[in-house]
C-alpha cells in the first residue's frame, strides 16, 4: 500500500524517518459491547489514547463475511457460535491511522482470553469471556490491509488533518 499517498495530512507534521512507521488497523466494536452499551467507552479509551479515526460505520455483517474474516479458525468447533453471536447485533468498524498503530491498538485491546489480558486494556477491563471479548483489531500489517478492503471502500476513508497530529506522532512539541 502506498503509505504517503494516504498519510500526506499526517506528514506534516512528521520527519520523514517516522513516515515509514505510518500503518492502518481495522477495530470491529463486537456485538457484546453494543448489548452492555460500552461503544462509547470502547472509543474513548482509542481517543484517550489519541488515535487518529479515519473511517466508522455500523454494520450487520453476513456469514460469508464472517468466514473470510476468520479464515484462520473456521475449521474450530466454537466457529458457529461464534460466527451466530457476531451476526446478533450490528457491529461498529474503524479504521485508525497513526505510527506503529497495528501493534498499539492491539496492546490497548489486550490478550484474546479477557482472563489471561493485561490489567488496564479494553479485554481485561470489561469484559471476562471469549468470544464476547467487546474488540477484534488487525493483528499484521497483511492482514489490516485485507480486513480494510473487506469493511470499507476507499470513498469511505477520510484524509484530514486531526490537530493534536503533532503531539501523537511529531518529534515531540
Ligand atoms: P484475536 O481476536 O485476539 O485476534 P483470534 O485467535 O483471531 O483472536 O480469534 C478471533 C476471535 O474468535 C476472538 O476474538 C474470539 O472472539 C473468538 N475466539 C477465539 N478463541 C475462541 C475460543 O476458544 N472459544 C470461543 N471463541 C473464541
Ligand atoms: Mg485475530
Amino acid at each position: 500500500m502506498p503509505v504517503i499517498a494516504f498519510s500526506r495530512t499526517l506528514s506534516a507534521n512528521l520527519s520523514p524517518k517516522n513516515m515509514a512507521d505510518i500503518q492502518r488497523t481495522l477495530v470491529l466494536i463486537k456485538p457484546d459491547a453494543l448489548q452492555r452499551e460500552l461503544v462509547g467507552e470502547v472509543l474513548s479509551r482509542f481517543e484517550r489514547k489519541g488515535l487518529k479515526m479515519v473511517a466508522m460505520k455500523m454494520t450487520h455483517l453476513d456469514e460469508v463475511t464472517l468466514t473470510e474474516h476468520y479464515d484462520h479458525i473456521k475449521e474450530k468447533s466454537f466457529f458457529p457460535s461464534l460466527v451466530q453471536y457476531m451476526r446478533s447485533t450490528p457491529v461498529v468498524a474503524i479504521v485508525y491511522e497513526g505510527i506503529e498503530i497495528i501493534d498499539e491498538v492491539r496492546k490497548v485491546v489486550g490478550a484474546t482470553n479477557p482472563r489471561k489480558a493485561d490489567a488496564g486494556t479494553i479485554r481485561a477491563d470489561l469484559s471476562m469471556n471469549v468470544p464476547s471479548n467487546m474488540v477484534h483489531a488487525s493483528d499484521s500489517v497483511e492482514a489490516s490491509a485485507i480486513e480494510i478492503k473487506r469493511f470499507f471502500q476507499d470513498s469511505e476513508l477520510f484524509a484530514y488533518e486531526k490537530l493534536t497530529d503533532r503531539f501523537h506522532f511529531g518529534e515531540g512539541i
